[in-house]
């Protein structure tokens, strides 16, 4: 089928006002009668069409009377009815089958066929697995559903929006209906319905609204969903507070389950979440995994006014909801812990996930513009990069700009189906300012490289800025424009003091940190009265998603490494400082920049006055997919031994002594914790214990056991085991076999035991990987194991999954046949792991590329594999 292209968009001829669903639910066969009040828009004289998916159509009637065969035709995923006027009301009747349901799309069965529970998943394209509708997001319709099920098989029965009635019926069966008053598109559509048990909280919002929140889930789990509880109420508050929203329903259902395509799903008044991103518990949840679930949970509730309230008029707007909602859930994110952690956690998984994407094959702009599968662009660049771009206005803006552009985007467009353009509009006008030109950032693809060069006039004081950018051509897009690129920035003197900035036609109160904003291919920024030559701190906060080219030396980082106040760019310095001692490494020769990052953190490490989880950020040196990123041929296994000898040459200079009695301090305050402090306390002790076994593996490895063996909660536990792992030590063999038998009933605990043991590096982890997708446990038909032991393998093992011999690559592809068969759109994401083949060095990349080949010339790939495999391969 062709693409679907943006420029293609036209409005709908048809809309639906108002829809009445009945659902018969069952596990087997369930049955959808669907009423659709339809409305056309005389000026599109066009046939009703609708969509509808592997449906079996049961009946068929408009405005009362069923119609004859040769008024409608249902070909192609279309369905086409004749006769049909501007208030018809048409009813279809079809039957679905959940229970054979693997891929996870419109109405299927979570667990077992006789324990488990119905539910939805609509987003993208899921609603037209349920019925025939105009599946697309510009359509709003109000909703009211009832649904009947047999009651002690289904004694829970939800769907979106409010409570409206519920009874008995006789033959065991009963109902319930709900009735939402917004109107809202297909793809929010949720029912739910089976043994689930609930905790509950009454909220009343900050506009008077008592609301009652519900989290459901398998009676198994219900004791861990308080902190997903406590973390909605902060969200919902925040939200109040931050941006004025209120919530606009009398109940908020959020429903676990552990069977999910997506990390969790922001259907109107009844969320279901993928239950890694619910559950917690310190016994089986690390520090990690309880921040993910306040985020999410965050993310999801967020969506409820840009998302629901205000939806995307066709899919290529998607980042218009996602973008700025990832924006809003780290904003919230930066405000309930550290912000400058937050920035850092924010831009590492940027530069791991997104970089790349921008680099490769599957390079698009965060506004794509056209797609074969809406699925395969649920990625880094339209979320991570367009929450970069939303920062990136609300900058310009500052933070009462910014709130006053949100208030007037969400006045205007409350209720409608809205663009990027409406965004930006609105963002602008009620600033009295053009933002336009930002535009452009949602249409190129690529990251932006700016040079930075300073020079500096001892006769003059002054201090000349150029700053020059430049974006790579990508696949299809071999011409780029200059985008706006706003760079914040500081000039500190030789004692590391930031100077008082005085700029060309500056009219501000002189500051220390100021904005310059490059909007041509080359500017020259002037500063004045700069009294000694200055170490320029550049892109602040990271102020623009691109990747800066300084020429700084050693000594430069260093200093700001010590002295910059800044948790953000201090952190940024050590990152670079580490990459010019690891390029040192890598080509043999000077020492200067490794000597420099040395000194510098073994002088922060003697001090200990730093904030511990800023300490263990700042000993981690970039991951060896950034590093990779950098390579114009790429061996990774070259660069794991690069990088570990990096931190063998870290840990021997802090000294295994001192890294010792700093392990035992941390140690004995082992607790369970969940505070901010405690948090990075743990964080900094499994850094150090992490950089003692490479210095002293004989004190590590006991440690690390007694560790394991003792651990008050997961983040001890799984960091514990991981040392074991990753050092081979004799005492790894009983920490798995314990850890597998402690948590065998406990899903989300397991599968971080699979992701463990895949995640070590080496040559060895095929092996090993292979033997644990021939376990018991492990099964293609639940996507969090498959992401626990496949994703982490092909994703965050780069020196195990790109083995010399290739056969990680055959592995990879064996696998993906088999789980496109299941479950397309999680083959699909996996797939994306072949991304960056072409720059492998010449061995690997030519058994790549037979791989790649081999699976883009077999027949009965899905649209979604088949997309991406087609894309990675150009
Ligand atoms: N809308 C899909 C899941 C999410 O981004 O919230
Ligand atoms: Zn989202």
């Amino acid at each position: 089928t062709a693409p679907t292209r943006l420029d293609a968009y036209r409005a709908p001829a048809w809309r639906v006002e108002t829809v009445e669903l009945d659902f018969e639910l069952a596990i087997d066969s369930t049955e959808v009668t669907a009423r659709l009040h339809l409305r056309r828009d005389p000026a599109l004289p066009l046939p009703l069409r609708l969509d509808g998916e592997n449906l079996e159509l049961l009946s068929i009637a408009l405005d009362g009377a069923t119609l004859p065969p040769d008024m409608f035709r249902y070909t192609d995923n279309v369905l086409e009815v004749d006769g049909a006027r501007d208030g018809s009301v048409l009813e279809t009747r079809v039957r679905l089958r959940p229970a054979t349901n693997t891929a996870l799309e419109g109405l299927y069965l979570s667990g077992s066929a006789e324990a488990g529970f119905l539910l939805t998943q609509c987003e993208a394209e899921g609603f037209r697995h349920i019925t025939f509708f105009p599946d697309r997001p510009d359509v709003q319709a109000r909703y009211t559903v009832t649904l009947r099920a047999d009651r002690d098989r289904f004694p829970v029965l939800l769907a979106g929006g409010n409570p409206d009635g519920a009874g008995v019926l006789d033959d065991g069966r009963h109902w319930a209906r709900f009735v939402d008053p917004h109107p809202k598109p297909s793809y929010l559509f949720a029912v739910v319905a089976g043994r689930l048990q609930s905790i509950e909280r009454d909220y009343v919002t900050a506009d008077g609204r008592a609301v009652t929140l519900k989290i459901w889930s398998e009676a198994d789990v219900i004791d861990r969903c308080d902190y997903a509880m406590d973390a909605l109420e902060r969200s919902m508050r925040w939200d109040e507070q931050t941006y004025g929203r209120n919530y606009d329903l009398d109940v908020f259902h959020v429903v676990a389950t552990h069977d999910f395509n997506m990390g969790a799903m922001e259907n109107k008044g009844l969320n279901i979440f993928n239950a890694k991103y619910l559950l917690a518990d310190p016994d089986s949840s690390t520090d990690d995994e309880y921040r993910h679930v306040e985020s999410v949970i965050a993310h999801e509730y967020f969506h409820n006014w840009s998302g629901n309230r205000v939806t995307c008029r066709d899919w290529f707007q998607l980042s218009l909801k996602e973008g700025l909602t990832v924006f809003r859930e780290q904003s919230f994110a930066a405000d309930m812990n550290s912000a400058s952690l937050k920035r850092i956690e924010d831009v590492s998984l940027l530069r791991r996930a997104q970089f790349p994407e921008d680099a490769g094959p599957l390079a698009h702009p965060v506004r794509p513009a056209q797609y074969s599968e809406i699925n395969n662009f649920y990625t880094a660049t339209v979320y991570e990069k367009g929450a970069e771009l939303v920062r990136m206005l609300a900058g310009c803006l500052g933070r009462e700009g910014f709130r006053r552009g949100m208030d007037l985007y969400f006045a205007r467009n409350d209720g409608h189906a809205a663009t990027l353009e409406d965004f930006l509009g609105a963002l602008g006008e009620a600033n009295h300012t053009d933002l336009t030109p930002y535009l452009a950032w949602y249409g190129q693809a690529g990251t932006p490289r700016l040079q930075a060069r300073g020079k500096y006039d001892a006769a003059a004081h002054t201090y000349a800025l150029t700053l020059h950018q430049h974006t790579p051509a990508t696949s299809g897009q071999p011409q780029k424009h200059a985008l706006p690129i706003p760079v914040k920035l500081a000039l500190f003197d030789g004692a590391g003091q930031m100077m008082i900035l005085h700029m060309d036609g500056q009219t501000a109160k002189p500051q220390t940190e100021c904005v310059v904003v490059l909007e041509a291919d080359e500017q020259t920024f002037v500063f004045h009265d700069v009294p000694t030559a200055p170490v320029p701190s550049l892109l602040r906060g990271f102020s623009a998603p691109v990747i800066l080219d300084c020429d700084y030396d050693a000594t430069e980082l260093a200093l700001l490494l010590r002295h910059d106040p800044d948790g953000f760019n201090r952190w940024e310095a050590s990152q670079q400082l580490a990459t010019l001692a690891y390029v040192e490494l890598r080509d043999g020769g000077a020492s200067h920049a490794l000597e420099a990052w040395l000194d510098a953190l073994s002088a922060l490490f003697a001090h200990n006055d730093i904030e511990p989880a800023l300490l263990a950020n700042l000993l981690t040196p970039p991951g060896e997919v950034e590093w990779a990123e950098r390579e114009a041929s790429v061996d990774p296994a070259r660069i794991h031994a690069l990088r570990q000898q990096l931190q063998r040459h870290l840990a021997e200079r802090i000294g295994a002594d001192a890294l010792h009695q700093c392990y035992l301090v941390l140690a004995a305050e082992a607790s369970l914790s969940l505070d901010a402090a405690s948090q990075a306390r743990r964080r900094l002790k499994q850094r150090v214990l992490e950089l003692l076994c490479l210095a002293d593996a004989d004190t590590a490895q006991p440690l690390a056991a007694t560790q394991y063996s003792s651990a008050p909660g997961m983040t001890d536990r799984l960091g514990a085991l991981t040392v074991l792992l990753r050092s081979a030590a004799a005492q790894a063999p009983a920490a798995l076999a314990h850890y597998r038998q402690r948590y065998d009933d406990n899903a989300l605990a397991l599968d971080k035991w699979f992701m463990a043991q895949a995640q070590v590096p080496g040559e060895t982890a095929l092996d090993r990987v292979s033997t644990l997708q021939r376990d018991a446990s492990f099964t293609l038909k639940n996507p969090n194991r498959v992401q626990s032991l496949l994703g982490a393998f092909v994703r965050a093992n780069p020196s195990g999954f790109h083995r010399a011999d290739g056969a990680g690559y055959r592995f990879l592809a064996g696998q993906l046949v088999q789980l496109d068969a299941l479950n397309p759109q999680v083959a699909a994401r996996l797939a994306t792991a072949f991304n960056g083949w072409q720059r492998l060095e010449p061995g690997r990349r030519e058994a790549a590329r037979t791989v790649i080949d081999g699976l883009a010339d077999r027949d009965g790939l899905s649209r979604n594999l088949r997309e991406i495999v087609a894309n990675v391969r150009k």
